[in-house]
Order: C-alpha cells, then structure tokens, then sequence
C-alpha cells in the first residue's frame, strides 16, 4: 500500500472515531476539500495533522466602513487621536509584512496600506510605526443594492460584493505570505462594466524642517504606480508600486502635478498587485547604533526587491497566486477546529456583537472570536517578517498609539500566548529572530543597568552579565528595564522560549535558543537581588508594572512580579539544565538562590500581595489597576497553581478584589487567570465582559484604543479554557462554562507536543484523542478517566497506569494516535 494511501486510511480512522465526517447539525459545510492533509516525514510519521474546517466562519457586513474624513473621525483614547472609522469598521488582511484595511466602499472606495518596517520618530523619540499608503478607487456607484462585504477567515480572503445598474461586482482582497504581494481582483457579472479611477496617496508628507518629516513622490508608467519616499528620522526609504492589469476594456495613466492616477474604463475585469518595502534590514548593528539617522543605509533602496515582487507576481497570475495563498494560510489556519455546537447567525457581525451588547450571549460570537484571533496572528507574525506589534500590522496613523511597538511589561508577551496552545508555533519565529537580532545590545544594556543599580554584582562577576530587555521597545530600539516595571520584563519574555519548546519539543531550539536565552536571563536577574538578612534575596529595584503611588512609579524591593518572574525564569533554567544534563557552578548559584526568593506572601486580606510591605489589599497603588502583575505567577506563569492551595485561594480572592472594571487586554489577563483557577465561570463572565465592552464591530479589540495584545489574549483564553498542561499532565475542559456545555475541538496543543481533541456533551467529554508528535509519556487527568477505554487509532487497546480515578499515563509512540472513550469499555 502507497504511503499516501495509509495515510489517508489513518484520516479516515480518526474521522470515523469522532464522528467528524457528519455534518454537525447546524453547520455549514465548508466546499474546501475535507479530507485530512497531513504533512509525513520521510519514514512515514504524521508530522502534522490538518483538519479543514467543517464550518466557513466570516466577519461580515451589509453595508460599507464610514469614511467621514478627518473632521468627523478623529477621537482621543489616552491621548491618542484615534480613527473610529478606520478601528472600527475596516476589515484587517495581513501577512506579516503588510496589513491592509478595507472599507468596502462603493463610491469611493480606501484601501489603507501598512508595512511593518516604516517608522518615523515616533511618540517617545524610540521610534514609531506609520502608515504607508493610502490607495483609493473612485468607482462612483453611489446606490449599491444587495450589498455585503466580509472577511473569510477559512481563506484570509476579503470579498465585497454589490449591485450597480443591474450589474453584479465582485472584489475579493488578500496579502500572499509566500509571494508577498497585495492582490485585489475585480470582476462583474456582465462583460466590459468595470470602470474606475486608482487614486493613490502618500499620506503625512512633511518637508524635511518639520518634526517627523516625510518626503514622497508618485511616477506613472503605462499600468504602474510608483509611490517613493524617505522617512528621515532613521534614514528610511521606502517603495511601494501598484500595478493595473485590466481584462478588456482601456487604461489610461495620467501624471497632474504631484499625483499620478491610472483610469479604466469598461474592463472586464482588472487585477491590482501591490508590493511595499523599504530599507529597514534587522541587524544586530541597527540596534547597537544609538545614532537614529546611521542605524539604516539610505543607500539601500527597496526599488528591485519591491519590482521583482510585481513582476513574478504578474507573470504568476491571479489564479496561481491565491491558490498559492490558499495553500500556505490553510495549512496553519486548518489544523484547529472548535465549535460549541451553534448555529451560524444570519445577521452581520456588527448586528451580532450589538445583541451579545445587549444581553443575547450568543456562544457564536466567543467561537468566532477564537478563530478570528488564530487569524489575526497568522495575518500578522510570520518568519522574515518582525514580530506582532501592539496593533499587529495595521495602522493607519502618522504618529501610531504607544508607537505600534513591542511593550514588554505584558504586551508583546500577551500576542503569543495563544500562539503555542492553538497549533500556531511558528508565528513565534519573527519574534526569535527579533530576539536575535537584538540580543547584543540586551546584553550591554543588562550591563549598563547592573553598573547603575548594582555595581557590585559587575566587579564580583565575569564578563558575562547576561542580558535585559525593558517594556518601550520597537523595532528600531530596545530599552533596558527600569521606572514603572522591574527587571521581572525579562522573564516574561523567556518564558515565551520556554513554553516554544515544551509545546513543541523542539530540541534543536532549546539547545540553540531557548537554554541560551533562560540561562543568560537567570545570569542577570541573579545579579539583580541584594541579601536581606541571611536567608533573603529581593530585586532591588523593583517595581510592579505601571503602578503608581502619589502619581509616582512605586519603586521598592522584590515586588511579587520581579520575584516570581525571577523564580520562573530560574526553575526554567533548571528544568532545561536537568533535560540537557547540565550541572556546573551557574547551575548551583540557581539552585540556591531560587530557595531565597520567597515570592510568593499572603497578606492580611487573604489577597497575593503585590508589594513586601503591603497588609491590607489595596494599601499601595491603585486598587483596581488594569495590570495583576503579581498573579503572572498564576498565568503565565506556573509558580501558583493546584499543589499551591493556599497560594491558589488567595489568588482567586485577588482576582475578585481586583475586579473586571478595566482595559480590553487586562480583561484577556483576567480570562487565562480565571481559567488557571479552573473556574470556567469566571473565566467565562470576563470574556463576556470583554466582549460586551471593549470589542469593536470589526471584532477587533480595544484598550481603548485598538490594541490587538486584547484579541490574542482572548484567544489563549479560550483555549486555557479548554486544555491545559503546565502541571505535567494534560487536562481537557479545565475550566469549561455552562455556556460551552457540547462541543468539541480538534488539533489544540498541549505541553509535550500531544496534539489534542475533545467531545464533550452536557459538560462531559465523551471522547479525548490524542495524537503524540514526539513520542513519550503522556499523563491525562480527568474525571473519571480510568475508566475509560484508551485504543489505538485502529481499535487495539493500548495499557496504560493508574494510580487514581482521574488520571492515567501511557508511553506514547510518535506519530500515533490516541483515542479515549467514556461510558463502558
Ligand atoms: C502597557 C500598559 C498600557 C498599554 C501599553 C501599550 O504599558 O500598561 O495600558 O497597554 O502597555
């Protein structure tokens, strides 16, 4: 038998012992083929298991994104000027590189272009994302009829469909990741009606003697425009091109002035290829430069890269280029299904979220919110391109809120915690070659804070102070910690690293990245702690991410956040050094200390004290404050959890005394929080919450204002709702909510590399299969599970130990199959 076909018989097993072959009732089928597409190793192990999704899940609306202009659509969150059209009714695409927002306009219709690398100076002088482009097509159809436009998210492809005098017009959008390319194609129900104008516009020019100063120009040539420019804070060039290429009917290009515009009339239908670039390169000498304008080569012109993009782009053609789309997005977006069971709403998403405002909690929505962030991370953070920033790749602003950068005291952390659980690995690549890549001026920055705060940890040591990273980073700038957040920063950024290789076993990278990583971290934060008395060791400084007192920062000694993030990071570094058989003096210096940290003290309200000298809940800081830095121990962290009652009790007690009243992604902290306290419901109700208040028509989430840190958030959520394993067994339905009561999920991820899939029914699993990536012992707990059958994927029993009624352990061959039934053997 072909290799192929085994595989396929294995698909077909595993779909016969779910039941996933059937239509759910209530769902649509999706017309993507529906037999499994797994990828196989040379000697015929199932590598990855993708499972097209039975159901198409779509933003939609029935009418256009407003576009009032700038007089009308400019409000403040924070201080920060915000466009309420663009944040909340575009419809985001994205591949990494670019991101586009789509309005759906029949008159005049905007298309706003971003591209991750082009920044100007920026809020803080560290440097700031800004828009690129602007492409308008002036269509003038101004009474559409049976108008819809949506994004499908199965596809990560945005269509717009309308009817103009009796003509039916189609636009579908979507940003390749393989060929790099905006493609936008436009096609009509009757031959030669495609008639428009593509007006492009740089927007922010500003002469050279103005703060963030832009400077920009537009060539026509035949079908292309070229916009170009240079952003001199950095010495930025930049390059974008759109090319026309009509069906039928007649092109012409005009120049007026400063603008170029290039009109069809009567096509029959007309594809744009767009490509931006621009000189940013990520080097390790960028971030070592201090000198703004000498950290890029003007030199360096995007001109070829962004000219060979359109014409492999042109000669592949519409067709071969979403197929190649459609192939590359399937193959991540397909390996995780999740549906509790609903039927699919006929109203649009912003009718929806307005009921779900108004009390109908329709469990549609929370589904759709959870694959709608798997696609936003997919749209936002793939390998060669930098990491997710804090509105993903999409802005429309000269000056982008907080910059649009990496914010480490929660932030960027907050955009991958989702990544790993929900089989997205390898979106956390930009971040380890941003990592990289900045890792030389880490390290004399950890250097430069030790000689400020603690120079004798420098004169006793070696050369090697490992290395820091601050909360204001971006992707031309790394700060050292310090002010509102302590050097705890660091650790929540490792734990990233960690939790890469436990979920995927990676061994290659522990021993290239992540033990390098952990170790250099624990090197400095073990030069951070000054003795107290002879058994303690505390941070000093230290502070509590962004909590003030008398409006200053509250700077003290060993904060719960630093000491608990020292203690993480340091059991990390152990935990590898025993994979890797490490034992050597650093190793030694770990162990003891982490005996010293006493991070974890509870206080006289029964709450995690936030602060040492804390009493009574709420004595230091704001008492509602938006940040729980002190329970990162609890999630994402594992320091609190079920072996640590009393530790879990008063987190619980925190969590209450702190309330939900706050900012969309503190919410999502609150979610994963609740959910590692296994109370489904609480999680529950501040999702809920977050739904009802901080989530905008276009499902994007807000601070206020859009930061997407929120839909990632939630995303986690969702899913350390559903499975957890940071205890060292699996647990499905760990925190599940009465809302959720059936359901089922295929292709989540739990620690181990076990790729895991659940149905449940009244709160009940009635089938866990588990299918081992990398081979080893797999431990489930659950209740009841010892009496439940476990059977190869071909129905042979398989053994397995039991120590007590709701859990088991089996040693798990790689590339096998696991299948769990309740309810008699
Ligand atoms: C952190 C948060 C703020 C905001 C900013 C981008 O500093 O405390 O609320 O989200 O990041």
């Amino acid at each position: 038998m072909s290799l192929l076909k085994s595989i396929y018989i294995v698909g077909l097993f595993v779909s016969i012992a779910l039941n996933t072959t059937q239509p759910v009732k209530g769902q649509e089928q999706s017309n993507s083929n529906s037999s499994s597409v797994d990828v196989v190793n040379e000697s015929g192990e199932i590598l990855q298991r993708n499972i097209p999704s039975a159901r198409i899940y779509k933003i939609w609306d029935d009418r256009p994104a407003p576009n009032r202009g700038a007089d009308f659509n400019i409000k403040k969150a924070r201080g920060y000027p915000y466009d309420e059209d663009w944040e909340l009714h575009s419809y985001p695409i994205g591949n990494g590189f670019m991101g586009a927002n789509i309005f759906g306009r029949t008159n005049m219709e905007r298309i706003q272009l971003t591209e991750k690398t082009l920044a100007n100076e920026g809020l803080y002088g560290i440097g700031g994302l800004t828009s690129f482009a602007e492409i308008n097509l002036e269509f003038n159809h101004e009474n559409p009829s049976k108008y819809s436009r949506s994004v499908n998210i199965n596809e990560a492809i945005a269509y717009v469909h309308y009817t103009h005098d009796g003509v039916a017009y189609k636009r579908e959008h979507f940003i390749s990741y393989p060929d790099n390319i905006l493609v936008i194609r436009l096609s009509a129900s009757k031959k030669g009606k495609i008639s428009f104008t593509l007006k492009p516009e740089i927007p922010y020019l500003r002469d050279s003697t103005q703060k963030n100063s832009r400077t920009g120009q537009m060539d026509v040539n035949n079908n292309l425009i070229t916009l170009s420019g240079f952003i001199d804070h950095f010495s930025e060039n930049y390059e974008g091109q759109i090319k026309v290429i009509n069906q039928g009917g007649t092109l012409t290009a005009s120049q007026n002035g400063d603008k170029s515009e290039i009109s069809v009339s009567k096509a029959n239908s007309v594809v744009l290829l767009v490509a931006a670039a621009t000189n940013y390169e990520l080097s390790e000498t960028l971030f070592l430069e201090d000198v703004h304008h000498k950290k890029l080569n003007p030199e360096n012109l995007p001109h070829n890269k962004v000219s060979k993009r359109i014409k492999f782009a042109a000669e592949k053609g519409f067709e071969q280029l979403k197929a190649t789309h459609l192939k590359d997005y399937k193959s991540l977006f397909s390996r995780v299904q999740l549906s509790f069971y609903t039927e699919t709403p006929k109203v649009t998403t912003r009718k929806l979220l307005q009921n779900y405002q108004s009390g109908t909690n329709h469990p549609y929505l929370e589904e759709l919110m959870f694959h709608y962030g798997r696609y936003l991370l997919i749209s936002t953070s793939r390998k060669g391109a930098l990491p997710c920033g804090l509105q993903g790749v999409w802005s429309q602003y000269e000056v982008t809120p907080f910059t649009g950068g990496f914010w480490h005291n929660i932030n960027v952390q907050m955009n991958y915690w989702g990544a790993f659980n929900t089989n997205l690995a390898e979106t956390f690549t930009p971040y380890v070659e941003f990592f990289e890549a900045y890792l030389p001026k880490a390290k004399s920055l950890a250097t430069e804070y030790l000689r400020k705060n603690n120079p004798q940890a420098l004169i006793t040591d070696s050369l090697d102070n490992g290395w820091t990273i601050g909360t204001g980073t971006t992707p031309h700038k790394i700060v050292g910690p310090g002010g509102h957040s302590g050097p705890g920063t660091g650790a929540l950024t490792t734990k990233m690293f960690w939790d890469y290789y436990e979920f995927t076993m990676d061994t290659a990278f522990l021993l290239k990245t992540a033990y390098p990583a952990i170790k250099g971290m624990s090197r400095f934060l073990s030069k951070t702690l000054i003795p107290y008395g002879d058994s303690l060791l505390l941070v000093y400084p230290s502070a509590s991410p962004e909590q003030k007192q008398e409006g200053n920062n509250y700077i003290t000694a060993g904060t719960t956040f630093d000491q608990a993030l020292v203690w993480e990071n340091h059991n990390d570094l152990l935990k590898v050094a025993e994979i890797l058989n490490i034992e050597d003096e650093f190793t030694d210096l770990v162990q003891d200390q982490i005996t010293k940290l006493d991070p974890i003290i509870i206080g006289q309200s029964g709450q995690i004290k936030e602060f040492r000298e804390e009493q009574y809940y709420g004595e230091i800081g704001q008492k509602q404050h938006r940040h729980i830095s002190h329970l990162c121990a609890l999630y994402p962290g594992t320091l609190i959890n079920s072996s640590t009652k009393e530790w879990m009790d008063a987190s619980i007690l925190t969590l209450d005394l702190r309330g939900n009243n706050t900012t969309g992604w503190a919410m999502a902290h609150r979610m994963n929080a609740r959910a590692r306290t296994g109370h489904g419901e609480k999680a529950h109700e501040v999702y809920s919450k977050f739904i009802k208040e901080r989530t905008l028509p276009n499902l994007w989430t807000t601070h206020p204002p859009f930061q997407i840190d929120g839909n990632f958030g939630c995303m986690a959520g969702v899913a350390e709702m559903l499975l957890q394993s940071q205890e060292g067994y699996i647990e499905p339905l760990a925190a599940l909510p009465k809302a959720w009561s059936s359901g089922e999920y295929r292709g989540l991820v739990a620690r181990g590399n076990f790729e895991t899939s659940v149905i449940w029914k009244d709160g009940k699993a009635t089938s866990i299969e588990v299918f081992s990536k990398s081979g080893g012992i797999c431990r489930l707990k659950y209740k009841g599970i010892a009496d439940a059958a476990l059977k190869s994927i071909l129905g042979k029993a398989v053994k397995f130990q039991s120590s007590a009624a709701d859990s088991l352990s089996f040693l798990s061959e790689k590339g096998k199959t696991y299948v769990l039934t309740f309810g008699g053997k």
